[in-house]
């Protein structure tokens, strides 16, 4: 069996994993990264795209913002929608003058393992890390399987960004980790479309039917979703469904409907919030949707996992360059701290735009909440803050 060895082994090349390599390779600490999947594969899955101000920042320290910041939508607004009348939150006004940017995470993934390629240092695509040990020893090891063989790699540390049930929080012992979780009544049904927007800002819409956010990606592809229920599959929603359903939806005086064009992406996500508690045992780490998952109305997952590299890049450094101890162990209740706000904030936004359709009061508790976020400035300032920039809060 092959043998290798780094300082920081990571698992997975998603957002959180492909930032952690990129901050560690420009302080000169060694690792490598292991992705299970093609690299075709993780640069065309289309997911997130609201970077949060702060976590632009992040990228853009890390060097890794040269096309973020010419192609990046930068916006100060949203929209929320409700009995087909649109109210908009002035986000920038509202929250310090910050703003968010709209940038997909296929680009961001794209951007990081282009820079990862150029610097030289180690990730493999279609290597599926299928155990770790020693985690309470000297040294850790993790197996690898690839296409030329199994690998084994000692290292000091290693850094879980395998996102949801990976490897990483199974190889905690279950006495150790608490999993506290929300599953939710509804799911998102997601399509990428090759229309420009009929929108400037992101709408989120609250109508009798369900959910519905009109977001985007360039000036010329629209993402759009619909909240759907859990049990309907993608077989039921025929293009013209889904345009007929998000004009149902989102229509208003001055938007009567969306613009359309040749859908090129879809699919149906599940709702749920997760929290795994703690986030670190002995020499594993876990960042990003591997410690946690949001339902995706607050628009925070990937800055979850970005906020959460950015701890664990300066606790690694901290430790591995300094032998200081103090920030590897305060490194899960600092991450927690934000994660449960991010997890507050998201639960707030989803409960308030899903109505239920057999429950008149929850759909009163509903409207209530909508008309005090566009009524009372005290209201819409925590929104706007929350959702720009979640720390500032
Ligand atoms: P990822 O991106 O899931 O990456 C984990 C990677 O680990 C690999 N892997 C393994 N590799 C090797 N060996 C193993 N044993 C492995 N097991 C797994 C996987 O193949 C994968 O490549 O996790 P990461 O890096 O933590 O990033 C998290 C984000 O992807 C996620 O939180 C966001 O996409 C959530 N999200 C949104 N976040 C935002 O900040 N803003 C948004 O606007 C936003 N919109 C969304 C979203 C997620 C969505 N879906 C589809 C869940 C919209 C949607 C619809
Ligand atoms: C997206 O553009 O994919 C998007 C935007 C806002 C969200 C979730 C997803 O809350």
């Amino acid at each position: 069996m092959k043998e290798l060895r780094t300082q920081v082994a990571i698992i997975g090349a998603g957002p959180a994993g492909l930032m952690l390599g990129q901050l560690l390779q420009r302080e000169g600490i060694d690792s490598i990264i292991f992705e299970r999947r093609s690299r075709e594969y993780v640069e065309r899955r289309v997911r997130a795209g609201v970077i949060e101000h702060g976590i632009v920042q992040l990228i853009n320290d890390a060097g890794a913002g040269e096309r973020m910041q010419r192609e990046g939508l930068v916006h100060h607004g949203i929209e929320l929608r409700f009995d087909n009348v649109s109210h908009r939150i002035a986000l920038s006004d509202l929250a310090d003058g910050k703003s968010i940017t709209v940038y997909g995470q296929a680009e961001v993934v794209k951007d990081l393992v282009g820079l990862r390629y150029g610097s030289g240092a180690p990730l493999y695509f279609d290597a599926e890390v299928t155990a770790i040990e020693g985690l309470t020893s000297d040294e850790a090891t993790i197996q690898v399987s690839t296409p030329e063989g199994d690998v084994r790699v000692s290292c000091q540390y290693v850094a879980g960004c395998d996102g949801t049930f990976g490897v990483a929080s199974r190889s905690i012992p279950t006495s150790e980790l608490r999993r506290h979780e929300r599953t939710y009544p509804y799911s998102w049904l997601g399509i990428l479309a090759e229309a420009a927007p009929a929108t400037e800002e992101l709408i989120y819409c609250r109508h009798q039917n369900g959910f519905a956010l009109y977001s985007l990606r360039s000036p010329s592809v629209s993402r759009l979703y619909l909240g759907v229920r859990p049990d309907e599959t993608l077989d039921e929603w025929s293009d013209e469904r889904i345009w007929a359903e998000l004009n149902v939806r989102l229509a208003t005086e001055e938007m009567p409907s969306v613009s359309q064009g040749p859908i090129i992406e879809r699919s149906i996500t599940a709702m749920r919030s997760i929290v795994n508690e703690p986030m670190r045992y002995g020499r594993l780490f876990l960042a990003g949707d591997a410690a946690h998952i949001v339902p995706p109305t607050g628009a925070k997952g990937m800055n979850l996992a970005l906020g959460d590299v950015r701890e664990l890049f300066s606790a690694l450094v901290a430790k591995i360059t300094h032998n200081d101890d103090r920030l590897i162990d305060s490194y899960s209740q600092t991450c927690l701290e934000r994660v449960w706000r991010a997890e507050e904030f998201s639960y707030y936004m989803t409960q308030m735009l899903h109505p239920l359709f057999d429950d008149e009061f929850e759909n009163g508790v509903q409207r209530a909440r909508l008309r005090q976020a566009i009524t009372s400035r005290e209201a819409s300032t925590v929104l706007a803050r929350n959702y720009v920039d979640l720390n500032s809060l």
